[in-house]
């Protein structure tokens, strides 16, 4: 595998407190993925790539808190006006608290542009390129065009829901799209839904390598 760094996006999801150990949403080892990450972004822009990272980024009365519905819990299923199956977290990433930060491990010095979502109250989003509605752009897709991209690799938090949702837009839109395979973790619930989100990906023709692969791949 030979890639040419010059038209490749790092694409780093959530790598937030919140996600990581001790925090609201914590993703088991989520704080394991600044590393191979740090790797990538510092080798791919100093061969003339990009990195860009997203930062889940909600209001405190967020449509996706189960605090901002009477009687409801965490991991409850609801339909909002602009949603249908919006599932419901704990209260997490709300802006400008430390929850919301980026993870000290991760190196920013490489990421050029951050993309923040899931900022309007009545509105989620899992996926870097599309909210929740499925509808509303956060401009990655316009931005990775106005660069001239071929190819995105993706790696963060989590697995099954923000990496999962981005990895399938962004090989739907017709990036060549690769997750680095050991910096990723999965939230793992409901059970099974790592396992499930990966065929799903393999299924759509996402690649998968591992963060050393990539370094060794690069041109
Ligand atoms: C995420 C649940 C809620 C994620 C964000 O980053 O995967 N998961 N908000
Ligand atoms: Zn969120």
């Amino acid at each position: 595998m030979k890639i040419n760094a010059k038209k490749t996006l790092l694409l780093i999801i959530d790598v937030q407190n919140d996600f990581c150990p001790g925090g609201a949403l914590a993703v088991n080892k989520g704080d394991e993925v600044a590393a191979p990450l740090n790797d990538l972004s510092r080798a791919l822009v100093s061969k003339g790539g990009r990195a860009a990272a997203t930062q889940d980024w909600h209001p405190e009365d967020h449509i996706s808190f189960a605090s901002s519905h009477n009687g409801k819990n965490p991991n409850d299923i609801i339909d909002t006006p602009l949603v249908k199956g919006q599932a419901l977290w704990p209260n997490h990433c709300v802006q400008g608290t430390s929850g919301a930060d980026f993870h000290n491990d991760l190196d920013l010095k490489p990421v050029s542009v951050v993309i923040r979502k899931g900022f309007r109250r009545e509105l989620d989003s899992y996926s870097a390129f599309f909210e929740n509605d499925r509808k509303t752009a956060t401009g990655l897709d316009g931005f990775l065009r106005a660069l001239d991209m071929k190819t995105v690799v993706i790696g963060g938090i989590a697995t099954d829901y923000c990496v999962f949702y981005s990895a399938m837009d962004c090989k739907r839109e017709g990036f060549n799209t690769i997750i680095a395979s050991d910096a990723v973790r999965a939230v793992g619930y409901p059970e099974g839904s790592e396992e499930k989100a990966v065929s799903a990906m393999k299924r759509e023709g996402i690649q998968f390598s591992s963060s050393q692969m990539l370094l060794d791949a690069l041109l």
